[in-house]
């Protein structure tokens, strides 16, 4: 706004009659706009429950500072691929972003310690685990790289396997297998553990990596097989339940700070409510996931985890990793889980 019409309007302010002490601050600041914008990059569709409910904290958010706090969200990747948007908000670039634990390990290894294969076997033990120590542990570990987050951690959901030629119904399938990963250590460790030829490439890709058979499959949860319609391009769906991720909602420390403590409340509030509905929107989706996946011509199956188990432990998988995260990190996951290795 130029200095002249910001004039104009607070002299059109000024002269409104004081019809009561509400009305004249309300003007001022709708002629003015928001004092603080956050930029919000994510990677997924605007269907997903991640943006439905992120969209319902900005509102939340804009209405609770009145007017004094907006989010924009950018999301399916308009900003970049993960490695981009974690880049972005480290410099400042943008001021918030969710990436899934799995992407934050290549700044912050222990962070993708969530993701360790077939360590969690329901969402008793993951939220149990992420609300709790595991989750703070975490939490502590990025905020020394400069990245602060909100408590709550949002559900990507249990990792299952789709491939166009063929079900996995064991280890045995995973074979030379040409599955897309996302950008994460772990994820190429794990299924070059299971005898698979993992390759890294950003969400923004799969579609089409699939489509021209740069990759023969991939591995997400089925509500991201939905919203990104894999299904169009894969015919298998395995149920391996794999690994647990969720997206920790991150913040530029400098932006984070410079936020007064009442927009700080108000933020983390709105994102830490929507989080748990969102979660909430995440298990209903999985209810009815398969029998719609099928309808849309995938054909299911449910394979049991025990042949997966072994590969892995066969590999020296749980051990390296262990040795990776640190006992400190392990511990808290065993704590949640039981004994792993
Ligand atoms: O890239 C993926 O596979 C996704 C959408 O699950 C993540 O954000 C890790």
């Amino acid at each position: 706004m130029t200095n002249l019409a910001r004039r104009t309007l607070l002299r059109a302010a000024a002269a409104v009659p004081v019809a009561g002490a509400l009305g004249f601050p309300a003007i001022v600041r709708a002629a003015s706009g928001p004092e603080f914008v956050f930029k919000y990059g994510n990677n997924l569709p605007l269907t997903h429950p991640l943006n439905v409910r992120s969209q319902e904290a900005a509102n939340q958010i804009k209405e609770a500072s009145k007017g004094r706090m907006e989010i924009r969200i950018f999301p399916n990747n308009q900003l970049g691929g993960d490695t981009d948007m974690l880049a972005q908000v480290r410099s400042g670039g943008i001021e918030m972003f969710t990436p899934s634990a799995l992407v934050v390990s290549t700044l912050v290894p222990s962070v993708a310690i969530n993701a360790v294969g077939f360590a969690f076997s329901d969402y008793n033990q993951v939220w149990g685990a992420m609300d709790g120590k595991l989750g703070a542990y975490v939490r502590t570990a990025m905020q020394k790289a400069g990245l602060e987050s909100f408590e709550k951690m949002w559900d990507n959901g249990f990792r299952q396997t789709t491939t166009s030629n063929g079900p996995i119904t064991s280890a045995q399938n995973m074979r030379g297998l040409k599955i897309r990963v996302p950008v994460s250590p772990l994820s190429i460790d794990m299924f070059k553990g299971l005898g698979a030829a993992p390759t890294s490439l950003q969400f923004s890709e799969v579609y089409s990596s699939l489509q021209t058979h740069i990759v023969d499959a991939q591995e997400n949860p089925l509500p991201i097989v939905q919203v990104a319609k894999l299904y169009e391009v894969q015919k298998y769906c395995s149920l391996t339940n794999h690994m647990w991720d969720g997206y920790w909602f991150v913040l530029n420390q400098r932006a984070w700070q410079r936020l007064p403590k009442d927009l700080q409340g108000i933020a983390s509030d709105a994102f830490n409510q929507s989080a748990l509905r969102q979660r909430e929107d995440v298990r209903k989706l999985n209810e009815a996931a398969v029998a719609d996946l099928q309808s849309k011509g995938l054909s299911i199956n449910r394979p049991a985890p025990d042949t997966f188990r072994a590969a892995l432990r066969q590999a020296g998988f749980y051990a390296e990793w262990k040795n990776r995260f640190g006992n400190q990190a392990w511990d808290l996951l065993e704590q949640s889980v039981g004994k792993l290795a």
